[in-house]
């Protein structure tokens, strides 16, 4: 076999890799200075005063975001111009210049608390890029002050979940020319919270490579890895962006894993992706936009592409003016959690028997697949890359939805795969997919049937299996 499909399927995730996969689906809040304008992009000159949310109620983001069925939430604690939601020590340019609670307010404390009453996780934006700070430009000092800026955020509002770095920056050609320190960063947050995914400019999450909503396919989680600047002195043909932090993959590339991807990659690192997106147009709250909030539908499209595509998914809900989230978001994200919960709240494969054509030994067997434990799995033996797996649903039974798990501890495996039900004529194919990795929700038309089967036709080495699902969608 292929060196570099052993050594591939040899990366697996780390431990804070599976915690963060796990949450699956969590929002994104984008609320601050641009809210009060208008805009999308701040200029760092605005006048602080202009931020003054009236019925600001963090709970009601948090109530709104169970209801859609999200496990987390991450706050736009500064955006780019610079304007920071806490009373940031190191700036003047925050809350603090305000009148919204009488200049004594503190937005991520009442976001954070919020979500700890509400049992959901946490997690921060911080904009590297800062229109508003002086220092900008002059790269050690605003590193400096980046840095006591992510510790103010990483000491003081309890358990983050994920630190969510983003690479924009806008500064033209004859813009201030700022070099940031990614280790700096990362190593900040590795010390401060190690339970912390860092995502997009960081080691643990990728980008998926658009806002869209989209991901591939074929989402690998396993890919050339991220290189450091260190490492880049020696790749000669490495194209060095800003001389700070580069990969040797291109997040916005149609095929990041596949055997012709990876083959002869020195370094593979497990690299997960993230699909954000916006329930609305923009990031921020623009009153026009608000006959544009995306429908049910739209929303279960990229649910089920994204979380059931091997990605988690990072869906955007900007609140308005009031501090609170428009009553048309509202209303579609708790139909899409009401969606989301029905259809799920049933595995049709409860009582089911499984059979497989090969399995390695009774600590692998296949009743694994069904029995709710993600970390309990079926393989075959060594080197037998392709198998099938009889499923008796006990009694005959309508669904349109089947839910494979790999059991990615044991790394990403499977390549292609169909799913097959029967009927009077024997075999009918329903399904035929690529990559499985954490989870993939097959989608199709309601088949009536008490047996299906799911044929894995191609695997690295050999697949896994952690779990199995049916359902029918309670749309
Ligand atoms: C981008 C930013 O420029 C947008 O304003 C937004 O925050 C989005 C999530 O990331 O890079
Ligand atoms: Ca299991």
């Amino acid at each position: 076999m292929d060196d570099s499909i052993r050594a591939a399927v040899n990366v697996v995730p780390s431990e804070r890799q599976i915690n963060w996969q796990r949450t699956e689906f969590y929002g994104f809040i984008h609320f601050g200075i641009n809210t009060f304008t208008d805009r999308e992009w701040g200029t760092g000159k605005e006048d602080p005063k202009l931020f003054n949310p009236t019925e600001l109620d963090a709970d009601q983001w948090v109530r709104t975001f169970k209801a859609a069925g999200m496990r987390g939430l991450i706050l736009t604690c500064k955006h780019h111009d610079g304007f920071c939601l806490w009373p940031s020590k190191y700036t003047d340019y925050s809350v603090a210049a305000s009148d919204w609670r009488g200049g004594k307010g503190d937005l991520v404390r009442e976001v954070s608390d919020a979500c700890r009453r509400g049992g959901i996780k946490f997690g921060i934006y911080l904009s590297p890029w800062d229109r508003h700070e002086r220092t900008y430009g002059d790269s050690e000092a605003y590193n400096r002050f980046y840095l006591a800026q992510l510790k103010e955020l990483l000491t003081s509002y309890g358990e983050i979940f994920s630190v969510w770095l983003d690479g924009a920056c806008g500064e033209g050609p004859d813009g201030r020319k700022q070099v940031y320190d990614w280790d700096a960063y990362h190593r900040l947050v590795r010390e401060l919270q190690p339970g912390a995914v860092i995502s997009v400019c960081g080691p643990d999450v990728r980008w998926c490579g658009n806002e869209a909503g989209h991901c591939r396919e074929s989402e690998w989680s396993v890919v050339p890895a991220v290189l450091r600047k260190a490492e880049l002195t020696q790749e000669k043909s490495q194209k060095v962006d800003d001389g700070t932090f580069a990969r040797r993959i291109n997040t916005e590339d149609a095929d990041l894993g596949s055997r012709e991807a990876i083959r002869g990659v020195k370094e593979l690192a497990w690299y997960p992706a993230e699909v954000n997106t916006s329930i609305r147009p923009g990031w921020f709250y623009h009153p026009a936009e608000d006959d544009q909030v995306r429908t049910v539908d739209e929303l279960l499209k990229i649910y089920y592409g994204s979380v059931g595509g091997n990605a988690c998914l990072l869906l955007n809900v900007p609140p308005d003016r009031r501090g609170l989230i428009h009553e048309r978001d509202a209303a579609v994200l708790e139909e899409l959690g009401r969606v989301i919960r029905d259809t799920f709240a049933e595995n049709l494969a409860d009582n089911a028997k499984a059979w497989a054509s090969d399995t390695l030994d009774f600590n692998h067997r296949v009743e694994n697949i069904l029995d709710g434990n993600p970390d309990t799995y079926w393989r075959p033996s060594e080197g037998n890359e392709t198998c099938s797996i009889e499923i008796d649903l006990v009694r005959p039974v309508v669904f349109d939805r089947v839910v494979l798990c790999e059991h990615i501890r044991s790394g990403q495996r499977i390549e292609s795969f169909s799913v097959d039900y029967w009927t009077d004529d024997g075999w009918v194919e329903c399904y035929r997919g690529t990559v499985v990795g954490y989870k993939r929700i097959c989608c199709f038309e309601r088949v009536k049937a008490q047996r299906l089967r799911i044929r894995i036709t191609g695997s690295r080495y050999y697949p896994t299996l952690s779990e199995v699902g049916v359902y029918l969608e309670r749309r």
